[in-house]
């Protein structure tokens, strides 16, 4: 296997190494076949996210009710179908398999099984969220898999703030087929696919979930533009809170360049990753690059960093685009720290547009529900007049 395609690993527990043949489930052939091609968007709409409807996160001691929420997706999609901005479609089924390129076989049996397990423990769970309380942080084991549910579930997690309920694998799931869709459609000739999809994906790494988020979808994008033979991919992560997910799942290898620009996580969630002297490792060091900036910066030194962020992907050579798109820059949004404003969306829509390389777009966060669906077609709007 060329080294290029060896990945960073989880905590063992049989972690699968992405392949460089043909990945397991894609319909084959893909490239060029039967694929959309031309210039309007093409949305690839996740039908089953308000299956994944969280009741409550812990924040400062307390549960409080959930920002990432399904009106979030229905704001961006109305206004998708209101401004006519291309086509929107559901998702081409792919296998579980699909998703070893970037997640382990380990946690996605844990995720798969996890709200039946949770029920399993007491009947009355059916009724509540199921959140970690315990992880095994440093000294701690993480290669033995305990039998305790409770155990397990720190065990595959970062954080108490992202609530698992009854329909989040199928939710998760659907999600990540509208990943592997739009980056199938890119791929085969389309300048740009949307994956409109809840929950959001960046924070969730290879065996791991947290930060609202469960299966990697920009990760999952990005592996499927590279087994359909796009030698060099670039993910673009452009929401407020830094992407640790995805940064990790792709830290040793040459083939995918992270960058992002967010909150400095000296103060932001996720706090333990995002830094800017983070710039890969072995095979893959200088293919990571961050731009952390302090909470309250506008949009005159964001787009500053954006220059500098697309200047990255240029220099590296990439050949196909993916960007998380994160909507929680925007002033309004009631979880995070930058001051971009509605029209400042458009601009961004225009500067990705200039870096001239087909483009996958992965919804991720904004939480300003009112806003949040003008903000992310304008993004969008703005890049196909761009
Ligand atoms: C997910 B994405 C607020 C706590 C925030 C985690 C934030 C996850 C953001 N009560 N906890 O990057 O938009
Ligand atoms: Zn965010």
């Amino acid at each position: 296997m060329p080294r290029a395609f060896c990945t960073s690993g989880g905590s063992g527990g049989g972690r699968a190494s992405a392949h460089s043949g043909k990945m397991l489930g894609m319909p084959q052939p893909a490239l060029g076949a039967n694929q959309p091609k031309g210039f309007a968007m093409l949305t690839y709409y996740n039908h089953l996210h308000s299956d994944h409807e969280g009741k409550v996160e812990m924040f400062r001691g307390a549960l409080v009710p959930c920002f990432e929420v399904p009106a979030r997706v229905d704001r961006v999609l109305a206004e998708l179908k209101k401004r006519k901005l291309g086509t929107v479609l559901p998702p081409n089924p792919f296998d579980d398999s699909a998703l070893l390129g970037v997640h382990s076989q380990r946690y996605l049996d844990f995720l798969r099984d996890a709200w039946d397990d949770w029920v399993a423990l007491d009947p009355a769970n059916a009724k509540r969220d199921a959140l970690p309380s315990v992880w095994p942080v440093r000294t701690l084991r993480s290669d033995v898999l305990p039998a305790n549910f409770a155990a397990r579930m720190g065990l595959f997690s970062m954080d108490a703030g992202s609530p698992l309920t009854d329909g989040t694998w199928d939710a998760a799931r659907a999600g990540a087929d509208c990943a592997l869709s739009a980056a199938l459609a890119v791929a085969g000739g389309k300048r740009a696919a949307f994956a409109l999809t809840r929950p959001p994906g960046h924070h969730a790494g290879a065996d791991f979930f947290g930060g609202y988020c469960f299966l990697n979808n920009a990760a999952l994008a990005a592996q499927a533009l590279r087994e359909q033979g796009l030698e060099r991919v670039a993910i673009l992560d452009i929401d407020y809170h830094h992407g640790n997910g995805t940064q990790a799942i792709f830290y040793e290898r040459a083939d995918v360049y992270y960058t992002s620009i967010h909150g400095d996580p000296s103060t932001e969630f996720p706090f333990y990753l995002g830094y800017a002297d983070e710039l890969g490792a072995g095979a893959g060091l200088g293919f990571n690059r961050n731009w952390p900036l302090p909470r309250g910066s506008g949009f005159e030194v964001w787009h500053a960093t954006l220059q500098q962020a697309l200047q990255g992907i240029a220099e590296f050579g990439a050949q196909a685009l993916v960007v998380s798109l994160g909507l929680d820059t925007f002033v309004g949004d009631p979880i995070a720290g930058f001051t971009l404003q509605t029209r400042d969306f458009l601009q961004v829509g225009a500067d990705l547009a200039r870096a001239g390389l087909p483009t996958v777009f992965v919804f991720e966060g904004g939480y300003a529900v009112a806003d949040v669906g003008v903000n992310a077609v304008n993004v969008l709007e703005g890049f196909e007049r761009g």
